[in-house]
């Protein structure tokens, strides 16, 4: 067997299958090789009918047909089976080889198997890849981390495969891929990633429910909204689709979307998303309440029999609707700056924790094209971290800074309307608390710190005392003079 292979690719389901025909497509020469072997020759025989691709029927077959150093891309279900392969290809790679993870992994298991796997004298490397099957087929986005020595290896082939987006400056095409960092930094960014897109969905769903409950329109009316909303600021690929399931009509030529029902399923990317952020202490808020929302919307049989008994009022809302269609768009606009100003903190957060170097304007590039939050936004987050590449908080940004500003009154009216109404806007509403949080120099948590103080001896700082210097109070005169021990932040 003459080693001729560039990359070898492990799994065969449609996305294992669509990234291998992206790579023949750009001239690398790949082998594919799949758990159930039958597969491979059923690929072969149809989807990779009269291309390179050559097929592997064992793992000592594959690894023979691979230049050196080896590079193999396992694109099965994330979990044991990644640690399954990855013992067996121990058994058949040798140092200097890399393995590599295009799955959904959880990032903690990519620390460890990079740790794993480095410990072996062999690279690892764990990468976020999003797009979807077409993604993967066309140009995904590309989001790779792990073992540094690898990345050259694997850099002319992932962004020969990746999403383009031109370079508003110089016209070039750049890929939407690029290294992110060590260890699990690839896959965390992936998952901020996945939290964002649960965040940008519910976004949409409640400027929807606003459209079809306060203003009482139909869905090709809202189709039209979001036809204007793809033209301007908002412009992406969720409003697009957005707009075009507006558009669909079922078989007896009623809309579609009307007949879905109203119960989200998720994956766990979300949830993953917002436990790290729980671990890390980062209130991204808007992407909890979209996995929440998702939970709430599960409970249809409860909503059903809770409807029974607190029955909705008029959620009519008065006025002119194109003036609460443009609110409705500046409220949407406006969370969402507020969704990745929060996405961002969470990944400096980890960064920092788990000694990443993230670069923030290239995540921004990465997201920008072939993922399923791509939009012209994000290019303007690109540009902000291109103007101050150690910008600290995106919301500090000229542009954004100006952008919320001009959003804010019809952001207040969207929220408080909805409110008094009984629309649910529960990213809307808790990206504006968080706003408002935010730009607070003092918020009541000096009565919270008393609180702590008062039954649990905990300590406060002062206001008119240096910061670091903690303080106790015999609040009722009958307690112990001693502050807990146990103080932490
Ligand atoms: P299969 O075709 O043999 O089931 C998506 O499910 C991909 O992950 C498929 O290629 C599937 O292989 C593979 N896969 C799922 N679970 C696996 C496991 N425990 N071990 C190896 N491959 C697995």
């Amino acid at each position: 067997m003459e080693p001729r292979a560039d990359i070898a690719v492990i799994g065969l389901a449609v996305m294992g299958q669509n990234l291998i025909l992206n790579m023949n497509d750009h001239g690398f020469t790949v082998v594919a090789y799949n758990r159930t072997v039958s597969k491979v020759d059923e690929f072969l025989a149809n989807e990779a009918k009269g291309t390179n691709i050559l097929g592997a029927h064992s793992l000592q077959e594959m690894a023979g047909l691979l230049k050196k150093p080896r590079r193999v891309m396992l694109m099965v279900k994330a979990g044991q089976a990644v640690d399954d392969f990855i013992e067996q290809l121990l058994g058949v790679l040798e140092p200097g080889d890399i393995i590599i993870d295009g799955g959904n992994s959880l990032f903690e298991d990519t620390i460890r198997r990079t740790q794993y796997v480095e410990s072996k004298g062999l690279f690892y490397i764990g990468t976020g890849v999003s797009g979807g099957e077409e993604g993967a087929r066309r140009g995904p986005s590309i989001m790779p981390g792990g073992s540094p020595a690898a990345w050259p290896h694997v850099k002319p082939i992932f962004q020969a495969i990746a999403a383009k987006v031109t370079d508003p400056k110089t016209g070039a095409q750049e890929p939407c891929c690029d290294w992110v960092g060590e260890g699990g930094a690839g896959h965390y960014v992936k998952m901020t990633h996945n939290g964002i897109e649960y965040g940008d969905m519910q976004l949409i769903c409640e400027a929807y429910h606003i459209m079809k409950d306060g203003l009482g329109m139909t869905p090709d009316e809202m189709h039209e909204v979001f036809k204007e909303w793809n033209e301007g600021e908002l412009k992406s690929y969720l409003i697009e689709i957005t707009r075009d399931i507006l558009a669909k009509k079922d078989d007896d030529g009623t809309p579609l979307v009307d007949k879905i029902l109203d119960t989200a399923g998720q994956k766990g990317t979300g949830k993953w998303t917002v436990i790290s952020s729980q671990e890390l202490g980062i209130p991204i808020t808007l992407i909890a309440e979209a996995v929440y929302s998702r939970c709430v919307s599960a409970l249809k049989d409860q909503r059903v029999e809770a409807a029974k008994h607190f029955p909705p009022g008029d959620p009519r809302f008065a006025g002119d609707r194109q003036q609460w269609i443009n609110d409705i768009r500046k409220a949407l606009y406006a969370s969402k700056i507020i969704s990745y100003t929060q996405g961002y903190m969470l990944m400096r957060a980890a960064a920092q924790h788990y000694g990443w170097n993230l670069n923030y304007g290239g995540i921004a590039l990465m997201w920008r094209g072939g993922c399923i939050i791509r939009s012209v936004f994000l290019g303007e987050i690109k540009k902000a971290f291109d103007k101050n590449p150690s910008l600290e908080n995106l919301l500090l940004d000229p542009f954004f800074k100006k952008a919320i500003k001009s959003c804010v009154r019809s952001w207040r009216k969207v929220v408080s309307t909805a409110v008094r109404k009984g629309i649910p806007v529960p990213a809307f509403s808790t990206a504006l608390a968080f706003f408002d949080g935010f730009r607070s120099e003092r918020l009541p948590a000096n009565l919270l710190q008393a609180q702590r103080d008062y039954f649990g001896a905990h300590t406060y700082e002062r206001v008119d005392r240096p910061r670091g210097e903690f303080f106790h109070t015999n609040w009722t005169g009958t307690g112990g003079r001693v502050a807990s021990g146990s103080y932490t932040v």
